[in-house]
């Protein structure tokens, strides 16, 4: 399988976690987000994903696959050991709501093309973009911390989707600085995830492009 992935974004970071957790093996092909404007701004990306985002997953059989939790829920009705959501509809429902916290309420507020858009489109300082992101890492991390209990993953003893749209946006939140102190049981569900080899293995540092 190929990944179009980028050390730094956390929905390729999620795919990876899933890709290590499931023991597939993959190629990274990566996108810098960055440079020159974003190469996913190319028209040779755009022809694979005409979103221009990553991750991109394109399978053994040849399917182009996006958006992070479509491609994982793919992985794990593909290669259902370990399961990564529960069979209890309830508790499955349970999981998929916290992953949607991160993955669709959080992340997009914080994503690198608004937060550029804000800046070049909407003439905003550095300072004000800085402020933009605490405050939604913020809220949205509140919520999370009144609805998790840790045990010690986040619906659990077992890894879960949701454990997998936690650790990025906690690396992402690290990364920009944004204090954790009020968040023990989000700190402490990050912590149990750090010691699985699978989630190491997908960090950005750890990724062939990074910088
Ligand atoms: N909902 C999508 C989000 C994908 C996404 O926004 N990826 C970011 C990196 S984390 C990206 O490619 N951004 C490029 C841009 O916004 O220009 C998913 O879960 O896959």
């Amino acid at each position: 399988m190929k990944l179009y992935s980028y050390f730094r974004s956390s929905a390729a970071y999620r795919v990876r976690i899933a890709l290590n957790l499931k023991g597939l093996a993959y190629e990274t092909a990566p996108i810098h987000l960055v440079k020159d404007g974003g190469h996913n701004n190319r028209p040779e990306f755009r022809a694979v994903n005409p979103q221009m985002r990553v991750p991109v997953l394109v399978t053994d059989a040849g399917d182009t696959l996006i958006q992070s939790l479509a491609i994982i829920e793919y992985l794990d009705e593909t290669h259902p050991d370990p399961p990564l959501l529960p069979k209890d509809p309830v508790a499955r429902a349970k999981v998929r709501a916290l992953a949607e916290l991160i993955a669709c309420d959080i992340h997009p507020l914080n994503n690198i093309g608004p937060l550029r858009y804000l800046k070049k489109d909407m003439g905003q300082e550095q300072s004000a973009i800085d402020a933009w992101y605490h405050h939604w890492v913020i809220a949205g991390f509140e919520a999370l911390e009144a609805l998790i209990e840790p045990a010690p993953y986040v619906c659990g003893k077992q890894v879960t989707l949701a454990d997998l749209c936690l650790v990025p946006q906690v690396a992402n939140a690290r990364r920009l600085k944004v204090p954790l102190e009020k968040f023990p049981k989000i700190v402490g569900a990050d912590t149990a995830c750090a010691a699985l080899a699978a989630f190491d293995r997908a960090r950005p540092e750890n990724q062939p492009d990074a910088e």
